[in-house]
């Protein structure tokens, strides 16, 4: 007689052959990777090994995480010995001595008042983080009518409910229904016909930020609970703040007592060559989302840095109540903050921070080459981030970036990171000079056989 489960297993093929269908896999072609996939097993500083033993140059930092490299020891060991000393503890009404560690270890690395930090796992739960703090925040202080939310076009805060309301990613949006209600969204800062080809900050568009005056007359601004902005788009195409644009939503969000928050997801923990953008631009916001560059990618971490006051407000109730309903089970999990900390003690040991920002002049300049390519529509950048916008393929949006992502991969052994029919460059910090130049060597090989 065959039981059920004997006949299951029949039919179905088993976990030890090597069959890829079983995983959906997150934000890809999922046909197209299994009939010719990319497969790594093995990382080193800049380099992935792949399947077939080739050597895959990481010109992305993974996904824009790896900061310092990949298997660094010292975060390496790190990891190892805490899983061996404590594997877990509860993140509710528990501790352990490495996340508070680590939170104020962050907290010295942010600048103004931004010092108390709620950790989740991924950046996309950090911003939902955020978003609920700052409804709450403006409920318990008597204006629990600031409920809406102010996002930009083309933003990307990950892929929570939150996240897709307050982001302006077309495709992230239009099949998950409603969202969240109540969301309004200011203009992006892509401009071609005035900002092509800009190293850095653009000259042209800080007047873009007086839309938000606009939507906060139409709504009124006792009804806004806060604005979420990207100081630098990272998934959409590295798309810049042009000049005065932060400092004028600063102002306007403080003049309104609206809070303004900053996902740095990308643009924390080196990418601009400062612990964030906000320091970098001048500009400090209520609240800031991190994770990625937190742990160089090694173990999910993610968090909400606020403002004292933000925090402070929450502790006014009787001692044995919670004071924030809202937490993760894996909230500040040990392997994390071991994690974190060695990370954050690898940058500072191999300044890594001011190695990006001395880096910045050769990599804007590597890139900027491409800049008389016949396929190449616009390129951008800062720090040790930029973008190639490709000229597409007639009637076919998307497939010029999928080929070159593609052909980098197998004909160039190089990783790039592919967003449409841009192409995303954001090097481990860890590069050096010779590697930028060999990045942008062998994409123009890329696009040279394209053309
Ligand atoms: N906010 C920002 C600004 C991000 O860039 C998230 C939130 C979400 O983080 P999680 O950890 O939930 O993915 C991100 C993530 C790409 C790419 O290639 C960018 C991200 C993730 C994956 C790929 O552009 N950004
Ligand atoms: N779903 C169920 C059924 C749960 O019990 C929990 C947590 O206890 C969650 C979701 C949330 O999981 P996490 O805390 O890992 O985000």
């Amino acid at each position: 007689m065959t039981s059920a489960v004997q006949k299951q297993s029949v039919e179905k093929s088993s976990p030890g052959s090597n069959n890829l269908e079983a995983f959906w896999m997150p934000f890809s072609a999922n046909r197209q990777f299994k009939k010719k996939p990319r497969m790594f097993v093995s990382a080193k500083d800049m380099h992935f090994t792949t399947d077939d033993g080739r050597q895959v140059l990481d010109a992305t930092a993974g996904l824009w995480c790896c900061n310092a490299g990949h298997a660094r020891p010292k975060i390496v060991e790190a990891v190892q010995k805490q899983i061996q000393q404590l594997d877990y503890a509860p993140a509710f009404q528990m501790g352990h001595p490495k996340v508070f560690e680590l939170a104020s270890r962050v907290a010295t690395l942010m600048p103004g008042t931004l010092d108390h930090i709620f950790f989740t796992n991924s950046g996309s739960e950090s911003v939902d983080t955020a978003l609920k703090i700052a409804l709450a925040y403006h409920n318990v202080r008597g204006q629990a009518g600031r409920t809406r939310f102010i996002g930009r076009e083309r933003g990307y805060h990950g892929v929570g409910f939150g996240g897709i309301s307050v982001g302006g990613i077309v495709n992230n949006r239009k099949f998950f229904g409603s969202m969240l209600t109540g969301v309004d969204h200011l203009p992006h800062t892509h401009n071609l016909k005035e900002n092509a080809f800009t190293k850095g900050i653009p000259a042209w568009g800080g007047h873009l930020a007086d839309d938000l005056e606009r939507i906060v007359t139409l709504h009124d601004a006792s009804t806004i609970a806060a604005v979420i902005v990207e100081p630098v788009a990272g998934s959409t195409g590295v798309l810049l703040p042009p000049k005065g644009y932060l400092q004028r939503l600063r102002d306007i969000t403080k003049k309104h007592g609206i809070l303004l928050i900053f996902d740095e997801v990308i643009t924390g923990f080196g990418r601009l060559g400062y612990a964030t953008a906000a320091e970098r631009f001048g500009v400090t916001p209520d609240i800031l989302t991190f994770a990625k560059g937190i742990t160089s990618g090694t173990v999910p971490l993610g968090g909400a840095v606020v403002r004292k006051h933000i925090y402070d407000i929450f502790q006014t109730g009787p001692d044995h109540l919670i004071d924030l309903f809202h937490g993760y089970t894996y909230s500040g999990h040990p392997l994390a903050a071991a994690a974190g900390i060695a990370t954050l003690d690898l940058y500072r040991k191999e300044s890594l921070f001011e190695r990006a920002e001395a880096l910045e002049p050769v990599f804007s300049e590597a890139l900027m080459s491409l800049k008389d390519h016949k396929l190449v529509a616009d390129i951008r950048c800062i720090g040790l981030a930029g973008a190639i916008d490709l000229v597409p393929i007639d009637g076919l949006p998307g497939k010029r970036g999928f080929d070159a992502m593609r052909a980098a991969f197998h004909n160039e052994n190089m990783m790039v990171r592919v967003s449409g029919d841009t192409i995303a460059f954001s090097p481990p910090l860890i590069i050096d000079k010779e590697k930028v130049e060999e990045i942008f060597g062998r994409f123009r090989r890329v696009l040279d056989k394209a053309a």
